[in-house]
C-alpha cells in the first residue's frame, strides 16, 4: 500500500490505527481542494481495511491543526464556481459517512474550516496550546463546513454566537470546559496520549465500536424517543455477533477477550 498523498502524511500502526497528518505547514495546514480530495480518497481506502480500526487526524508543524480553509484559493472564486463545484461538500460528506472513529488531535490553531474539520471528527483531544475559532466574519463571510451548526450543538448558542460574531478564539481550557474538547493534555505529550486512546479503541470489538459511534451520532439527529429506540435495536443486534459472545465469556472466565470482528 503506498499511502502517498501531496497534502497528507499517513502512518499506519500495528495496534490497528493510523495517523493522518494534514501536511501544508507553510500555510498552517490551510484546507484546500486538493487536501479535501486526498482526505476523501484515504477514507475510501481505509473504510474497508480491517487493519485500520481508528484514525487520528492532526496537523503538521508545531503551530496549527489547520488555520482554516485556504483563503488564497478561495479569494477569487465566483459564486458560479463555488456553486458548481459544491465547494467542500464532498469532503464534508465523506467524513460524515466514515464509520470508524476519527480522533482530532488539535495541536495548535483550529480556525474556521480547521475548527469545523476538528468538529467533524468524533472527539477532540486538545494540546494545552490549542486555539479554536470561527473567525470567518473577519473575512466578510461565515462558517461553511457545518461550523454554525456543530459548534452550537457542542458549546450552546451563547458561546457559539459570541465566537462567530466576534471572531474570538477559545483556548484549550475553555474548549474543554464548554464541551468542544473531550480532554486537554500537555502539548509535548499530545500525540503519545492520543495514540494510547486510538490503540485502546482499536483493541475493542470493531463491530461494537461502529455501533457505539452510530448510536451517539443518532443522538444529534433524532428525538430522544427515536434515539433510545434506535439504541435498543442496535444493542439487540450486537447479540448476533461472535464478539458479544467472546466479550461476555472472557469477562466470566476472567481473561482478556480476543475479538475477531465477526
Ligand atoms: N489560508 C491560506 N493561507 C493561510 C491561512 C489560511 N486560512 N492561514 C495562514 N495562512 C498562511 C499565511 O498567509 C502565511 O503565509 P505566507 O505569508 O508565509 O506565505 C502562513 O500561513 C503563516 O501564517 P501567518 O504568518 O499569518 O502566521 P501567524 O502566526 O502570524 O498567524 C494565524 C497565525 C492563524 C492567527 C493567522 O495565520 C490567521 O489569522 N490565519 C487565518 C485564519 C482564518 O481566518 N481562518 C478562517 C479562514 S476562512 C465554504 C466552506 C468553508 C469555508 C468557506 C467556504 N463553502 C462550503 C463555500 C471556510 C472558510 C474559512 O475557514
Amino acid at each position: 500500500m503506498t499511502d502517498t498523498y501531496d497534502t497528507l502524511l499517513i502512518e499506519r500502526h500495528e495496534e490497528g490505527y493510523a495517523v493522518v497528518t494534514l501536511n501544508r505547514p507553510e500555510a498552517l495546514n490551510a484546507l484546500n481542494s486538493a487536501l479535501f480530495a486526498d482526505l476523501a480518497a484515504f477514507l475510501d481506502v481505509v473504510e474497508h481495511d480491517d487493519s485500520v480500526r481508528c484514525l487520528i487526524l492532526t496537523g503538521s508543524g508545531d503551530k496549527a491543526f489547520a488555520a482554516g480553509a485556504d483563503i488564497k484559493e478561495m479569494a477569487d472564486q465566483s459564486y458560479a464556481q463555488m456553486y458548481k463545484a459544491n465547494f467542500f461538500s464532498h469532503g464534508h460528506d465523506r467524513i460524515t459517512r466514515f464509520r470508524k472513529p476519527i480522533i482530532a488531535a488539535v495541536n495548535g490553531f483550529a480556525l474556521g474550516g480547521g475548527c469545523e474539520l476538528a468538529m467533524l471528527c468524533d472527539f477532540i483531544v486538545a494540546s494545552d496550546r490549542a486555539k479554536f475559532g470561527q473567525p470567518e466574519i473577519n473575512l466578510g463571510v461565515a462558517p461553511g463546513i457545518g461550523g454554525s451548526q456543530r459548534l452550537t450543538r457542542l458549546v450552546g448558542k451563547s458561546k457559539a454566537m459570541d465566537m462567530v460574531l466576534t471572531a474570538r478564539m477559545m483556548d484549550a481550557a475553555e474548549a474543554e470546559r464548554s464541551g468542544l474538547a473531550s480532554r486537554v493534555v500537555p502539548h509535548e505529550t499530545l500525540m503519545e496520549e492520543v495514540r494510547k486512546i486510538a490503540a485502546k479503541i482499536a483493541g475493542h470489538s470493531p463491530l461494537a465500536v461502529m455501533a457505539n459511534k452510530e448510536m451517539v451520532e443518532a443522538a444529534l439527529e433524532t428525538t430522544l424517543t427515536q434515539g433510545v429506540q434506535f439504541e435498543r435495536r442496535l444493542f439487540h443486534s450486537l447479540f448476533a455477533f461472535d464478539d458479544q459472545k467472546e466479550g461476555m465469556a472472557a469477562f466470566v472466565e476472567k481473561r482478556k477477550p480476543v475479538f475477531t470482528g465477526r
